[in-house]
């Protein structure tokens, strides 16, 4: 039974199977390093099902493909592009091929899918590893396939974060979105501001304990992230946003007084006091720190709902900070108001007004909040989350095409589409469990498969399907009524 989510570009079906046994082993054809950390990653997961140890060999020459999974990015057709893939299995042996990297790390992850869902279950149960004859071509749609988990209004544990970061790989999804500081918390260690953790990391949403990463354990997950080809994108938000920073330092507000910590819900009421020169400061030290840690190309500024004055000036000003660390900005729609570079982005989510003039030669990421937004409620029953954006069932979650959103964009200036869990009512790894699946899936699908192949009839059986591997995950998953489970 072959059924894949994100569905790839073309799957023709073979006859009979191969099966995995104890003398099974993973080749690795040339032996370079991203070869082996797929290799590596494929034999743990069939480790964790089988209970016996599985080889990883390199250099096919002397040992042949057969009974063998073979992984190679030798000789492959540079039509695959830097992500996509070729997967053959057939009754003798199994072989992912790639012509790079990241391509070999997503043909693992059909494999993985090929299997039956018991690989996911980390308990030991010795089911019978088939995988069903196939020759799979596949290849993304859009390059940015994101997802974005809040931190701050309520905070997650390194161990959580990456766990997240695994649901993400095994959609192909390429892009973490970290929201690292808000009113409610700031939630990473600079060093040249330390009280922005210290104090402004020590409480959440509804008052709880909050917390912080010190850099130490935020490039833990950066490189976590990285052996999964997912790029880490932080988000520092300002100019608004910014209670927990005003909280920690009194010389950034308008009135040199340090507010009180924020634990509740409200948007819009707080902002850097953007003249001062000790605001430039800060500026300049946190996205210096920031710049240092992030191997990726792009630092998000947030930019959203901001009641300052100097807005525009404010968004030139921290684009002219961002390049001089030879990053580029990303910035939430308000930011289109200002001067960008043609190198700069803007994550599309709410406001259609701010963009009618300015579609032209910029880059977008879309995140509509009323069909990408993880914390809007399934329907009027459902308990967590909010419902400003509206209801988002499965099909709602769906049924859209990221091209056709706003009017003056197309497949061109489009980088691919984000989805996004913001944690103001999402206090547990249930809580993140529930509101992101079975959601993430089909964002993941949207941003991987040609809009032309995609059906919801299709997809919403494929779902059903994949819900039993949902379970074997441990996922607790909203069983929506427009889903025909098992
Ligand atoms: C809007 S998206 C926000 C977030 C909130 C979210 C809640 C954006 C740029 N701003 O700050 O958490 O709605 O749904």
């Amino acid at each position: 039974m072959i059924n894949l989510i994100p569905l790839p570009d073309s799957i023709m079906p073979g006859k009979g199977v191969f099966t995995i046994t104890p003398s099974t082993i993973i080749i690795i054809d040339s032996g370079i390093n991203a070869e082996l950390e797929s290799g590596q990653f494929l034999a743990s997961k069939l480790q964790d099902a089988t209970g016996y140890p599985v080889r990883i060999r390199t250099a096919l020459d002397e040992q042949s493909m057969q009974g063998n999974i073979v992984l190679t990015i030798r000789d492959a057709d540079h039509i695959l592009g830097e992500e996509g893939y070729e997967l053959t299995a057939a009754e003798n042996f199994v072989q992912v091929k790639a012509y790079r990297p990241a391509g070999l790390f997503w043909g693992i992850q059909t494999l993985r899918q090929l299997l039956p869902p018991a690989v996911e279950n980390q308990v030991v149960h010795r089911a019978r590893l088939e995988i069903p004859a196939v020759v799979i071509m596949d290849y993304p749609r859009f390059a940015w396939r994101g997802a974005l988990l809040d931190v701050a209004r309520h905070f997650f544990s390194v161990q959580e974060v990456k766990r997240f970061i695994d649901w993400m790989a095994l959609y192909k999804m390429n892009r973490f979105h970290i929201h690292l500081t808000d009113d409610q918390g700031w939630r990473i260690m600079i060093h040249s501001w330390p009280n922005l953790a210290l104090h402004g990391g020590r409480t959440q949403t509804g008052g709880g304990q909050g917390g912080y990463y010190t850099q130490a354990e935020y490039s833990e997950i950066v490189m976590y992230a990285q052996k999964r080809h997912i790029i880490v994108v932080p988000e520092i938000d300002m100019p608004g946003h910014t209670n927990a920073a005003l909280a920690s330092y009194a010389e950034l507000n308008y009135n040199g007084i340090a507010p009180l910590p924020y634990t509740g819900i409200e948007v819009g009421f707080s902002t850097l006091c953007i003249e001062k020169k000790s605001t430039k400061k800060f500026i300049e030290d946190v996205i210096r720190e920031i710049c240092s840690l992030t191997p990726g190309q792009y630092i998000h500024i947030g930019g959203d709902e901001a009641p300052a004055a100097d807005y525009i000036r404010f968004i030139d000003y921290v684009q002219s900070v961002v390049h001089a660390n030879d990053k580029h900005l990303i910035g939430w729609g308000e930011a289109a108001q200002a001067h960008l570079l043609s190198s700069s982005v803007i994550q599309y989510w709410n406001d259609r007004k701010a963009f009618v003039m300015n579609t032209q030669n910029k880059k977008f990421i879309m995140s509509p909040a009323s069909k990408v937004y993880m914390d809007m409620k399934y329907d009027s029953s459902t308990l967590l989350g909010q419902d400003w954006a509206g209801y988002i069932e499965i099909r709602d979650a769906y049924n859209w095409d990221p091209a056709s959103e706003i009017a003056g964009t197309s497949e061109n200036n489009i980088l691919g589409l984000e989805a996004a869990l913001w944690t103001e009512t999402i206090r547990t790894m249930p809580d993140i469990e529930y509101m992101t699946f079975p959601r993430l899936p089909g964002y993941a699908e949207i941003a991987w498969t040609q809009q032309s192949k995609r059906k919801w009839d299709d997809y919403r059986i494929r779902l059903a399907q994949h819900g039993t591997r949902l379970t074997e995950m441990g996922i607790n998953f909203y069983r929506s009524s427009q889903v025909p489970w098992k």
